[in-house]
């Protein structure tokens, strides 16, 4: 087993890794920016090491300094958490050209799950269902025109750099096509640096579904069901669940297995998300995340397993400590994001907080890197707790949700905390019967 890691990440995932990592006997060493030298998870690791000033790009971002960490600690791995450096292939090729293990996937897959266009040739060739759309990119307006009229109006244009919403436009009909494929186009270019684009046919009501792969690397791969994170503002998740409401044992075992196969076949290391839209009953791929994601602990409750010590196990080279047969589902999990923001803009609220209790209880799990005086400073993003309920069904974990949002206490700053007390009185919440566009049209209708 390593004898200690480094992680690149502040805020509530670092504390997560920390845990992990401290269950398991190995030592931690948390980087920090100035801005963050009272932070919790300064505070929890064993060791910590300031890497610059607040900025993330001077930090958090900064390659060279989290390296000289790894160096001056004798870390003899990486944890990217989410976000930052997690996804970034030139990081992870000049760690391995260090001999610093990334406690992640390689360097080549996150380069391929990166490039959207690539992301997706290579999941339709291992028979992973993708949205209709051009094969590969579209080079000028005229294809843009030619592809779209054989898929058939509204299509989208998507950025091949893009992902997470960034860099899409849609074209309802043909007089829109131009503009859409010029404006995606001079957008990617400015915003990525890449002009490439691609087309899919427009799906209109979907939800977004993603499945949780892991991998060993060695062509061994397991699926651990999916998560329904269509409630989203601004392509900002929410609300996540587990299992999804929509989705039946059938059709889990069934894309389950196809999103496992795929990855086992390309040898993929740790954790991953496929992500699906999800619509009259078919799944079409749209992107895949090659990292933990934030709303990871509402698979973890149902299955009943730690990602992240089998993310650290797998970096090791160990096997993983289950196979598909053990993965056995139990009851529901949801998991609420509680940012520092000020309704009904969603502006960022960063302040000190006074007081702060967090909900206990069977069935919770709140996951945060506040205490009580800690001051959250402006620099980073306004995720300042995950609250996790897990219930014997969807039902047991609504109220649970409920009762533990009752006994929650974050004062001094604004947060999004109201918001939830609003959604679980919801008919569409109670009853799951939401889709990718549900929350916006709500926000408009309640908060306008
Ligand atoms: C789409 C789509 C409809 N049709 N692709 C937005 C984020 C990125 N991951 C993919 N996105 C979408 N792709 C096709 N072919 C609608 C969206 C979309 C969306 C997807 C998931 C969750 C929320 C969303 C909100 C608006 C649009």
């Amino acid at each position: 087993m390593f004898d200690k890691i480094l992680i690149a990440n502040r805020g509530e995932i670092a504390l997560r890794v920390i845990r992990a990592a401290r269950e398991m006997g190995v030592r931690t060493v948390a980087v920090h920016s100035t801005a963050d030298a009272d932070a919790m998870h300064v505070r929890m690791a064993d060791e910590s090491v300031c890497i610059g000033p607040p900025s993330s790009t001077d930090s958090y971002l900064s390659v060279p300094a989290i390296i000289a960490a790894c160096e001056i600690t004798g870390a003899q791995a990486i944890h990217p958490g989410y976000g930052f450096l997690s996804e970034n292939a030139n990081f992870v090729q000049i760690l391995e050209d260090h001999g610093i293990t990334f406690i992640g996937p390689t360097a080549e897959h996150i380069r391929i799950m990166g490039d959207k266009i690539t992301a997706k040739e290579t999941m339709k060739n291992l028979g992973v269902p993708c949205v209709p759309g051009s094969d590969g990119g579209v080079p000028d307006v005229a294809t843009a025109r030619k592809v779209a009229g054989e898929i058939g109006y509204p299509v989208i244009v998507k950025a091949t750099a893009g992902g997470g919403g960034r860099g899409m436009k849609l074209a309802k009909t043909e007089a829109e096509i131009e503009r859409a494929f010029q404006t995606a186009r001079s957008e990617s270019k400015a915003a990525f640096g890449n002009d490439e684009v691609y087309i899919e046919k427009y799906l209109g009501a979907p939800r977004h579904i993603e499945i949780q792969v892991f991998g060993d690397g060695k062509g061994n791969a397991v699926h651990l069901g999916e998560r329904d994170c269509s409630l989203q503002r601004r392509h900002q998740k929410v609300f996540e669940e587990a299992p999804g409401p929509a989705i039946d044992a059938e059709t889990r075992a069934r894309i389950g297995k196809v999103c496992a196969d795929a990855v086992a076949s390309i040898n993929y290391a740790g954790a991953g998300t496929i992500e699906f839209l999800f619509e009259n009953g078919e799944f079409f791929f749209i992107e895949m995340n090659t990292r933990l994601q934030v709303e990871h602990p509402v698979t973890e409750a149902i299955f009943g397993v730690d990602l992240v010590r089998e993310q650290i196990r797998v970096a090791e080279g160990l096997p993983m400590s289950f196979t598909q047969e053990d993965l056995v589902i139990n009851g529901h999990a949801i998991e609420i994001r509680i940012n520092a923001e000020k309704l009904p803009n969603f502006s960022p609220c960063p302040g000190r907080i006074t007081q702060y209790h967090v909900p206990g209880g069977l069935g919770v799990r709140m996951d945060s890197a506040l205490y009580d005086g800690y001051s959250i400073p402006p620099y980073y993003d306004s995720l300042i707790g995950k609250l996790i309920v897990h219930g014997r069904d969807r039902d047991e974990a609504l109220s649970r949700l409920q009762r533990a949002l009752g006994e929650l206490i974050v004062d001094g700053v604004d947060t999004t905390v109201p918001l939830f007390h609003a959604l679980l009185q919801e008919p569409d919440i109670r009853a799951g019967t939401y889709n990718i566009h549900w929350l916006e049209r709500w926000l408009e209708e309640n908060l306008g």
